[in-house]
């Protein structure tokens, strides 16, 4: 009888464990998972350029840097670090995140509230636009511009008209993800600096969830004398898809480096 009721109680506790898993599970409390990297290559980085925004396309790097009197717009020959071409943008305007699409570059600004649209070889403005909130990073996913504000909400512009069409919120485990910063959409996943963090945050676009993160405090940037931990930070994520390459830097940083994230899955669409 003993023998009976103990093994009772057994079967009822794996039905327990069995129950608190599904329910675990079922509630989307994915485990976020954080990712090891290896650095595949370095390349020169212009150390006076203050990222804001970064990008890959047809085999070359385009940067937009910010602060007030230094803000730009740079195509840059990866290898050597050459800036190929480059427009300055008036003193008024703090330049932030740049993203392609469909042969114009569209930039955004820090507090202007203010966009441009540039031709893509030319460099030349083609129109200016307006938004509410403030200008961080900007990506584009092929339908959509994507865009942070400093806070944990994305916003989805129509390319065209820059109307706002949809928003994600972005949260761990931990709640809200504040301050997302430079953006990349790489095959089904935002990748996003965090402002002030050592950290690239994968984020998955159906519900804002983070998928997980990339710890980058181990680069030579974090550690060595030049770091001014609240300046120089991380910033500027940019891939190339024909080679299937991300490379990463930050502000006045002297480096880019071309990273692998190692047991990462993409999420195809
Ligand atoms: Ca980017």
């Amino acid at each position: 009888m003993a023998v009976k009721i103990l093994y009772l109680k057994r079967v009822s506790l794996l039905v327990l464990v069995f129950l608190i898993c599904l329910v675990h599970y079922g509630s989307g409390q994915q485990a976020e998972k954080f990712y090891d990297y290896r650095i595949k290559a370095v390349y020169p980085h212009d150390s006076q350029a203050f990222t804001q925004g970064l990008f890959f396309y047809d085999g070359y790097l385009y940067e937009g840097t910010g602060l007030y009197g230094a803000s730009s717009l740079r195509k840059v020959r990866l290898e050597d670090g050459l800036i190929l071409q480059q427009i300055d943008l008036s003193a008024q305007y703090f330049g932030e995140g740049i993203a392609v699409v469909n042969d114009k570059i569209v930039q955004l600004t820090w507090k202007e509230q203010r966009g441009f649209v540039y031709d893509l070889d030319t460099f030349t403005e083609i129109e200016k636009f307006t938004f509410s909130t403030e200008g961080w990073g900007l990506t584009y996913d092929g339908q959509y511009l994507i865009m942070s504000d400093g806070s944990a909400q994305l916003t989805y512009l129509e390319p065209d008209t820059f109307e706002p069409v949809k928003h994600l919120t972005v949260t761990s485990k931990h709640g809200l993800v504040e301050r997302l910063n430079e953006l990349e959409y790489i095959n089904g996943v935002i990748y996003a600096n965090v402002w002030q963090t050592q950290n690239i945050v994968l984020i998955d676009p159906d519900n804002g969830r983070v998928m997980g993160w990339v710890d980058l405090s181990e680069l030579p940037e974090f550690t060595a004398e030049h770091c001014f931990p609240t300046i120089d930070v991380l910033n500027g994520i940019a891939y190339d898809a024909s080679t299937d390459s991300l490379y990463i830097t930050g502000k006045l940083w002297p480096n880019i480096y071309q990273i692998e994230i190692l047991g990462l899955t993409h999420k195809y669409h």
